[in-house]
């Protein structure tokens, strides 16, 4: 029997949490999601980042679980046996009913063993297994919602796989099985009604219903225990994957969520409050010398410039020195992601940063896919005749150094007027003749199939922001997820945060909210809100987030009106920060990379599994269920270079003065004191990779 304590002495300053190393030799692990081996969304980003950390713990004794694609098994799969003779019986027997059932280990970092079931192998069963659904728990399927039907396939054939393997079982070991969001749910809902003997965790990362209601705009947050969920549900035509999720959630031995936000929402749009939190974290990868993320923002931001130069060609009269790059990335959910309140602060920072006469020029990326008929003409061309001008000058450069070169050889210094000829001018005349445009760099870079009602666009026309020379904020819509091999801005996601300055991601609905946590641990400063999961965890465990780089908008306890306010407040703020200072807060924003790692972060999954283990089988396993949750009361210390006087916190910016640009002034220095009092007593360490 294990018993659990917290301890709250610390290992390099995080609070670590002892005792609660599970007997994983006797236990066997899986995780079950329909985003195994198979992009959809944020899912796929949790559990393909974790599976270090799991592999670490659990070593062969962990296991994911999902659906088989062929083109997903052949890019990212290594066929492989299993040694675990118990595992290979069970699928043997369903290979023997003539379903695919493939292993291997998963080729990403900690190469997991996966188990791959193929859907399309046992199609033929669906009706009769719908019927035996309807029987277990009465929730039927309709014909035509493909994506529950393949959950439930997926489910039955993940429920017998389990039956056969703990039958052979028998005692030991145990069995812990964690299924991910509704997809996943049917084998949960009916492992547990055939009885199986194992411990079963479910969580969701996002309500079907939260989802949906917000993509309305309807004022959730303020109606939360009002609305009449069976009637919301039915009404959206989703009641068939609500009762799933809701079956799925009750049937659990412990329920969890990815943020305290979505463990209100699902405590009155599921009925069940989460028995824990499960934060998402990142597998954090440290470099050794610690101005190397620096640097790459340096070089990524040499890249955005570019092409900046060629979309913006005959309207470059502003300066690219001056120039901050902001985005907004994600799933193409306006509202939601908070699209709508970003569009109009940006319309207001315009304002602000036109009539204080601020040399600043914003360059706005919004990337979200939707969709598009490929690259548009003109901004093709923009990058072309960026490439003809660079030809140009290149060609120009070469013949006047050979001309210098040769003066030089001569003893001469050559006549600076006559060094160039008069084709060399008019080469360079028609170079500049060609960057003449008749009309504004366009706003988005692709032909967009619903130009019309495509709601970034429409918001766009609304606001006038359509590039013009006066406009201090520029727009750039790339509705498609960038790739190292654009022909237009050939870079991905990775490189174009770290190129970026800012990162903007309002969003209404955000149950944990991937984009800003990636920022934070390359270093970018990111603005967030206190209705996304990872705003409030920043609010709890950050004493002065905005001193770190970490804005967080009220959208929870304020009009729309005064969070647009305060969004445009952030960016003019962030505006009028010199070089030096946003050198300084995205050493800070780095910093904080330590508190989204999975190697603190994974506690709550031990946590979750062994509370698991101690319901579904009281009498082997133990815990104290009073012991408080495992980081509770800790809180980042704000930065001891920020003055702790009222008037001066009031900027939360990096604490600069005027006078200090004359004064000779080390920001490494600063970070360095910094660190010396925040990482050396509260981190896990800078630990190099390897
Ligand atoms: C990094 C580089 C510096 C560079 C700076 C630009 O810190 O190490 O060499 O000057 O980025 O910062 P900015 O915020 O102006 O892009
Ligand atoms: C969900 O994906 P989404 O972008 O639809 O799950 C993610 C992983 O837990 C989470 O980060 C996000 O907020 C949710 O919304």
């Amino acid at each position: 029997p294990l018993s659990r304590s917290l301890s709250m002495t610390s290992l390099s300053g995080l609070p670590v949490w002892e005792d609660e190393n599970l007997p994983v030799e006797n236990l066997l692990l899986f995780e079950v999601a329909w985003e195994v081996t198979n992009k959809v969304g944020g899912i796929y980003t949790v559990i393909q980042t974790k599976a270090k950390l799991t592999t670490d713990e659990w070593g062969e004794n962990f296991f994911m679980v999902g659906p088989y694609y062929e083109h997903n098994f052949k890019m990212q799969v290594e066929e492989c046996e299993t040694s675990n003779p118990s595992i290979k019986k069970a699928i043997d027997t369903l290979g023997n009913h003539g379903f695919q059932v493939r292993f291997g280990r998963w080729l990403i970092e900690g190469s997991p063993y996966v188990i791959l079931f193929d859907i399309g192998s046992a199609g033929w069963n669906l009706d009769r297994w719908k019927g035996e659904f309807w029987d277990t728990c009465g929730i039927g399927l309709p014909y035509n919602d493909r994506e529950a039907n393949d959950a439930l396939i997926l489910g039955s054939l993940v429920a017998w796989f389990f039956k056969e393997l703990t039958d052979q079982l028998q005692d030991t070991p145990h069995v812990i099985a964690h299924f991910h969001e509704w997809q996943a749910g049917p084998g949960l809902i009916l492992c547990r009604s055939r009885k199986i003997p194992m411990a079963t965790i479910f969580t969701t990362h996002a309500t079907l219903l939260g989802r949906y209601l917000c993509a309305a705009n309807v004022d959730f947050y303020n109606n939360l225990e009002k609305f009449n969920i069976d009637k919301e549900a039915g009404e959206r035509q989703i009641y068939h994957r609500y009762c799933l999720e809701r079956a799925s959630v009750h049937c659990s031995h412990v329920f969890t969520t990815v943020s305290e936000i979505t463990a209100i929402e699902a405590d009155h749009m599921l009925h069940r409050r989460p028995d824990v939190v499960t934060p998402n974290g990142l597998n954090v990868k440290k470099f050794s010398a610690v101005h190397e993320f620096q640097n790459l923002h340096s070089t990524n931001k040499v890249k955005i410039q570019e092409f900046v130069r060629g979309h913006f060609y005959g309207h470059l009269d502003f300066n690219l020195e001056k120039t901050l790059f902001f985005f907004i990335a994600g799933r193409y959910e306006f509202s939601n992601k908070g699209a709508d309140i970003f569009l109009e602060s940006l319309s207001r920072l315009n304002y602000l940063l036109r009539v204080h006469r601020n040399d600043f020029t914003v360059v706005v990326f919004f990337i979200m896919p939707a969709k598009t008929n490929n690259f548009n003409v003109e901004t093709l061309k923009g990058q072309a005749v960026r490439k003809q001008l660079w030809d140009t000058a290149h060609s120009v450069k070469e013949k006047f150094g050979k001309r210098l070169y040769d003066a030089l050889l001569k003893g001469e210094i050559p006549d600076m007027n006559k060094i160039l000829d008069k084709d060399d001018f008019t080469i360079m005349k028609r170079a500049i003749y060609s960057t003449q445009r008749h009309s504004l760099p366009p706003v988005t870079t692709h032909n967009m199939l619903d130009d019309t009602t495509d709601p970034i666009l429409a918001n766009v026309r609304r606001i006038n922001l359509f590039n013009a020379r006066t406009d201090r904020v520029k727009i750039v819509f790339h509705p498609e997820f960038l790739s190292s091999t654009s022909p237009l801005l050939p870079m991905d996601y990775e490189e174009f945060v770290r190129g970026c300055h800012l990162g903007v991601f309002p969003s209404y609905y955000e149950p944990w909210g991937y984009t800003p946590a990636e920022c934070t641990v390359m270093g970018i400063p990111s603005v967030t809100t206190n209705l996304s999961g990872f705003g409030c965890f920043m609010e709890e465990h950050v004493s002065d987030p905005t001193a770190y780089g970490i804005y967080i908008v009220d959208r929870r306890f304020r009009s729309a009106d005064e969070s647009c306010n305060q969004l445009t407040q952030f960016m003019f703020g962030f505006c009028q920060q010199s070089r030096r200072q946003r050198i300084i807060q995205r050493n800070r924003t780095e910093r904080l990379s330590d508190l989204l790692d999975w190697r603190y972060l994974g506690r709550f999954y031990m946590h979750a599994r062994h509370l698991a283990l101690s319901r579904a089988f009281p009498d082997k396993f133990k815990m104290d269920p009073t012991a408080p949750p495992p980081t509770e009361g800790f809180r980042y210390p704000r930065p001891l270079s920020v003055p702790p006087s009222p008037s001066a916190s009031l900027h939360s910016t990096p604490h600069h003065s005027d006078e200090e640009d004359d004064e000779p002034y080390d920001d490494d220095e600063e970070a360095e004191r910094d660190r010396q009092n925040i990482r050396s007593p509260f981190s896990l360490g800078n630990v190099p990779e390897g």
